[in-house]
């Protein structure tokens, strides 16, 4: 079929999505729903974006599966059962793939390119997109369903070509499974990723170092199998569920947030309230009092806590210590764990602090810091990612008078909602910066853009209208706004990846929206009512 459309190796189509993750197939269902002919490229050879890339042991979901799951078919939520209150990554990439068959999504995939650039070409008001294998599109619009954690950062540890044993990255882990067992391995990095993997490779490994930069808060999942009566029930309730996420402020229903602030309770009552959130499990811990993310003091009421419990938990003193994290708790994402903590107590694992005693270099067997040499058979790269933009900036975006994306983002992200960039007309971005994607449930952040993006071409075809690009002024009016939100708060206060302070060179702006999930959904709605104000259509 893309064969006959095929002309001077170009392919005809409206839209081209880049990414066949939960974005974009969603994106691929409403389009064809309007009758467009859509076509998805994909770099990876199956479908499920951040799930079929991060295969890493322990690798789950950090927002109760009930909910991290796609609200648009009823028939789709009554037919598909979540075993776990937290699902790991292989029943999560089972249920994209048992979405990919069941909207017969796969025949408009194309698997195995990577788009290297997309042109708008002002005299056709179409973009023109290349790809690795060779193929050309020309479409009407491109929608980016990138991701936002899909960036792999660079491994640059010096003397990496030196390393003679095998080394992996949680973010694009291989699809075999690796035996650690017997095995000395090295795992650098203490974030989400790390913390899901440790537990698990120390229980087979023979000995296994962390070296860690920077001590991260974590919260027990309590994950569990969920019952067949809960299932039932969540079954028979789902319209209730999912219209309490969509007016959630972080897009998940089952969040209670506290209606005190911190020091309007006595001590006990305080005390009770963490207790509450760290016997419940999970990442909503903060929401335990109304200030914690705004107010220094009350943050570290909280922050105290959770160290007192790091306290508890790690045996030895030295280890607890450095275990504890120093910066404010409502700054980088909570990790949500099983064992995390308790794993330091086992004879078999070690807690470097490359604070002290830097990593110098990768050596044939292992690495040495500044103190030691260390001998390894496998080294994991816990790293992260360029997050928000990387996998935007990594594709060679040229938009109005041959400006590239990459540039035009030097100083920081600019975008008007997190979904259309000012000078790059008829281009979308799913989850984009600028918008809340990454400070909440991600489902609900993408059904919700998908489905502005679709009312929004329907207005363009209702119209006759061929080409949409956001206003500068209400894209910088846009980003001053962000950063006023974000500058509200304590998340500024730490270098995490919301800032882009992980990546060297990146510039510091906070990249997500922190106002609230359900406020920004109704500014995007009330901005689609009023004719799509701060757009130029034409
Ligand atoms: O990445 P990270 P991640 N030398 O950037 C360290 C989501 N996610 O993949 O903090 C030494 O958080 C770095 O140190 P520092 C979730 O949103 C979700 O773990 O920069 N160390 C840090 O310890 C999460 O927030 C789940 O000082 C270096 C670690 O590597 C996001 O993805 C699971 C270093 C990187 O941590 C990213 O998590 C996994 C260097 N050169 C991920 N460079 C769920 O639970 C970096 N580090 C759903």
């Amino acid at each position: 079929y893309l064969n006959m459309r095929k002309k001077n190796n170009e392919i005809k189509l409206d839209v081209l999505i880049v990414g066949a993750g939960f974005g974009g197939m969603y994106m691929l269902h409403k389009l064809r729903e309007l009758g467009l002919e859509a076509l998805i490229v994909e770099a990876g050879d199956g479908v499920g974006g951040t799930w079929y890339w991060n295969r890493y042991p322990g690798a789950r979901c950090d927002v109760e599966s009930i909910e991290y799951s796609y609200s648009f078919s009823e028939e789709l939520q009554q037919e598909w059962s979540w075993s776990s209150r937290y699902s790991t990554q292989s029943e999560i990439l089972k249920y994209a793939n048992h979405v990919a068959d069941r909207f017969d999504l796969r025949k408009d995939i194309k698997f195995n390119q990577r788009v290297r650039s997309s042109v708008f070409k002002e005299d056709l008001n179409k973009w023109y997109i290349s790809t690795s294998s060779g193929d050309n599109y020309l479409a009407q619009y491109c929608i980016m369903a990138t991701g936002t954690l899909s960036s792999v950062k660079e491994i640059s540890f010096n003397g990496l070509d030196s390393y003679k044993g095998d080394w992996y990255v949680t973010g694009n882990w291989p699809h075999q499974k690796i035996d650690f067992a017997g095995k000395k391995v090295g795992i650098i990095g203490t974030g989400s990723s790390a913390v899901q993997a440790i537990p698990v490779i120390a229980k087979d490994a023979k000995h296994l170092t962390v070296f860690q930069r920077t001590a991260n808060y974590s919260i027990p999942a309590k994950n569990r199998k969920l019952t067949v009566q809960e299932v039932k029930k969540v079954k028979s309730n789902y319209s209730s569920i999912r219209d309490e996420a969509k007016n959630a402020r972080a897009g998940i229903a089952s969040t209670v947030y506290g209606t005190k602030n911190v020091f309007d309770v006595s001590d006990e009552e305080r005390n009770r309230e963490f207790q509450k959130k760290w016997d419940y499990g999970g990442t909503d811990f903060n929401s335990a009092f109304m200030d914690i993310g705004f107010d220094e003091r009350a943050n570290d009421e909280a922050a105290n806590f959770v160290r007192s419990k790091i306290k508890e938990i790690v045996k030895d003193g030295e280890t607890a210590e450095l275990l504890s994290p120093k910066t404010t708790i409502a700054c980088k994402r909570l990790c949500a764990d099983t064992d995390y903590f308790e794993t330091y107590n086992k004879s078999n694992v070690d807690l470097i602090d490359i604070n002290k005693t830097p990593i110098e270099s990768l050596t044939a067997n292992g690495l040495i810091t500044s103190k030691d040499q260390f001998s390894f058979d496998i080294i994991i790269f816990a790293t992260g990612f360029d997050a928000m933009t990387g996998a935007l900036t990594s594709i060679d975006i040229i938009g109005k008078n041959g400006v590239n994306l990459a540039d035009k983002w030097k100083e920081g992200p600019k975008s008007y909602l997190g979904l259309c960039i000012e000078g790059f007309p008829n281009m979308f971005t799913i989850t984009g910066p600028g918008s809340p994607s990454v400070l909440g449930n991600m489902m609900v952040a993408i059904e919700q853009h998908v489905e502005w993006i679709i009312d929004c071409i329907k207005h363009m075809n209702a119209n006759d209208k061929k080409e949409i690009e956001a206003e500068l002024t209400a894209e910088n009016e846009w980003m001053d706004l962000v950063e006023i939100i974000a500058s509200s708060t304590l998340r500024d206060t730490c270098n995490s990846w919301y800032v882009g302070a992980n990546v060297p060179g990146k510039k510091r702006v906070f990249m997500p929206y922190a106002g609230g999930y359900q406020t920004y959904r109704e500014k995007c709605d009330e901005i689609a009512k009023t004719n799509y104000e701060g757009f130029k259509i034409s």
